[in-house]
Order: structure tokens, then sequence, then C-alpha cells
């Protein structure tokens, strides 16, 4: 953890400390501890210093850094053991994909304030604007075979599922595969880009996109009436570091299901949060639209649909409407 990083955690873990103590914690000069906290004053921390009680952390910013990210984790999580984060960017899928050719450890995440060529799956766009959303990517490198990789992107769901009903009034429904709505409108999703050999799964990278404190203006007229942001659907605006932590937390609780073979714990709570279960649909797959009744999940997160034929159609990946 980089000096930053320990001032904000020791100030986020008691009221006041002084300046001898944290001198003393870091073994640096008082003048040092000075420098720093003038440091993230500037970058629109508010900290209170009196001469009596020492320093007080009154207000963060709703900014992204990978210090003050790092501070709130427990050091011994695995999703979020080492974070970046990117000004601007064009993908953070790509960016995450070269570390992980370049070997970096699973658990690595890459966050953008903006991207400027965000992608949603099948070459689809995801729109980014800087500083209102959440962006960014997850390296993993789980013992799973390339079929089970769905697992994760359930993970993924329940995960943001229960982040966000922690942290804010919005109750998201699930629409399968990957995406996140409030009032019928979508406002988060999720794009799984896998590395595999035939039977081994070398790295998958979890890509997460989340419209967190966009007003309507902030939507590009395509998106009108489809897209929400959690500030629209639940009146209020949210911190996104506060967000972003609680995310990271639940991912990696997720993650470790899946690992240790619990994923049916997991189904069973996607399914209760998916209005596509139970419902008729239409998915199309490539140039083929299957009709029939959504049922369950699979034992590795394939969605199993019940044809007008009366067969059981196991689907992967796909886009789905709802029919009546
Ligand atoms: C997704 O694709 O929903 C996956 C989106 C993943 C984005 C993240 S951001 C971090 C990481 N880096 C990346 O480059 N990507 C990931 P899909 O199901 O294909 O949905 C794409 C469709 O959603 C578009 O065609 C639009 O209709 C709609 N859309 C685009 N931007 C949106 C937004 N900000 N909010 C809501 N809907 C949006």
């Amino acid at each position: 953890m980089t000096t930053d990083a320990q001032i904000l955690a020791a100030l986020r873990n008691s009221n006041n400390v002084s300046g001898a103590d944290l001198a003393q914690q870091l073994k640096i000069s008082r003048t040092a501890v000075w420098a720093h906290i003038e440091e993230l004053r500037k970058l629109g921390y508010e900290i209170e210093a009196s001469p009596h009680l020492g320093y007080r952390l009154t207000n963060t910013p709703d900014l992204l850094l990978a210090d003050d990210l790092s501070s709130r984790l427990a050091p011994s999580t695995v999703v979020g053991r080492h974070i970046q984060v990117f000004k601007q960017t064009a993908s953070t899928n790509d960016i995450l994909e070269r570390f992980a050719r370049d070997n970096a450890k699973e658990g690595v995440v890459v966050f953008a304030e903006a991207q400027t060529k965000g992608r949603g799956r099948l070459g689809r766009k995801w729109h980014s604007p800087a500083g209102l959303g959440l962006y960014f990517s997850v390296l993993l490198r789980p013992k799973l075979r390339p079929m089970e990789a769905t697992q994760l992107t359930v993970a993924a769901a329940t995960a943001l599922v229960r982040a966000i009903d922690a942290s804010t009034t919005v109750r998201p429904e699930i629409k399968w595969p990957n995406d996140l709505l409030a009032g019928g409108r979508k406002f988060a999703g999720v794009l799984t880009e896998l590395s595999a050999e035939l039977d081994t799964i070398k790295h998958l990278i979890l890509g997460i996109g989340i419209d967190v404190n966009q007003t309507i203006d902030d939507f590009p007229a395509e998106l009108h009436g489809i897209a929400t942001s959690l500030r629209l659907a639940g009146g209020e605006a949210i911190s996104r570091p506060a967000l972003a932590t609680r995310i990271l937390q639940e991912l990696d609780r997720d993650y470790a299901r899946v690992c240790a073979g619990r994923f049916s714990e997991l189904a069973d709570e996607w399914e209760s949060r998916c209005t596509t279960i139970g419902r008729n649909v239409g998915i199309r797959v490539g140039n083929r639209v299957l009709r029939g009744r959504a049922e369950s999940l699979d034992a590795d997160g394939a969605l199993l649909v019940r044809t007008q034929h009366g067969r059981l159609e196991r689907v992967i990946g796909g886009d789905v409407t709802l029919e009546k």
C-alpha cells in the first residue's frame, strides 16, 4: 500500500488521528505526513486538522483513485489485490488483456474514468462518459472448463445486485445473461471475454459497466427510453468509490464460492432476482431465434429453455426478448 493509501485507511479507521501517530505508524516524519495530507487535499479529500485532536477526514471526492480503493479492501482479497485507474482508455478489457498476456496475477482490476471505445457483446458499444459511471475489468484465472465460464458472468451479476442492494435504494432485476435493469431499463452490463485451450480456461476477463450518476441528458438520444442510471432510478447521487469497493468485496466472495464448487448457491440467488426465469422468451442466437419458456439455470450457468415442442434447450449466450 502506498503512503497515501495508508493515511486514508488510518483516517477512515478512527475519527481523529494525530500527526505524531501517523508519523510513527508510517515511519515518516510529521512534516512528511503533513505534505501527504496536503496532496490528498489537492485531490479533493476534505481533511480537518486541529492542534489537539489531529487529522479528521470529513469528505471524500467522487473520484476513483487506486490508493483510495485499495485502502478500503481487506489485504487478503483476491479480487482487487492490485488496482489501476486510468483517466481515459479505449476499453478496460483491452488493457487487462495485455496485462493477462504479460502474466499478471488473477484479481488485478483496471478502472477507467472514461472509455472512448467501451464495448458490449458482438461489437456493440458501451457508452462510457467521464466521471459518471463505473467502467472496470477484472482478471481471473479460474480452474474451470471453458463451458463453465458462464458461472462467472452469473457471479458478476449476483455480486452487483448484492452491492447495489447494500449501497442504494434501487433493487435491480437481472435480465439473462448479463443485463441489470431498474424499472425495465438497463443500467449495467457484463462483458465476459475468455482465453482458453481445449478444456481449460487460461484467463477470463469480466468487464463491468454501470451507469451510476448520469442524468437523462448524459445519455445519447439512442439510449433514451432504454437506459437509466442508479441516480435516476433511486433519486440520489451515489458515491462511486464506495460502490466500487462494495462490488469488489462481493465479487471476491462470489468468486471464492465458484472456485470452491459452490456455484449452485449463486444460481439460486441469481434465479430469485432474474426476471427472465418463468417467462416466455425469444432468444436470438446468431441467425436463429429460439422461442420457449425460460425454466432455470443449469450447473454451468447456462439457461434452460423449454421450447414450444417440449424439448429442453441449453443456451449459453444470446439476446433475450420477453414475450407474452
Ligand atoms: C453489455 O453488452 O451490456 C456489456 C457492457 C460491458 C461494458 C464494460 S465497461 C468496462 C469494460 N470495458 C469494455 O470495453 N466493456 C466493459 P451488450 O449486452 O451487448 O449491450 C450493449 C447495448 O447496451 C448497446 O447496444 C446499447 O443498446 C446499450 N448500451 C450502450 N451503452 C449503454 C449504457 N451506458 N447504459 C445502458 N445501455 C447501454
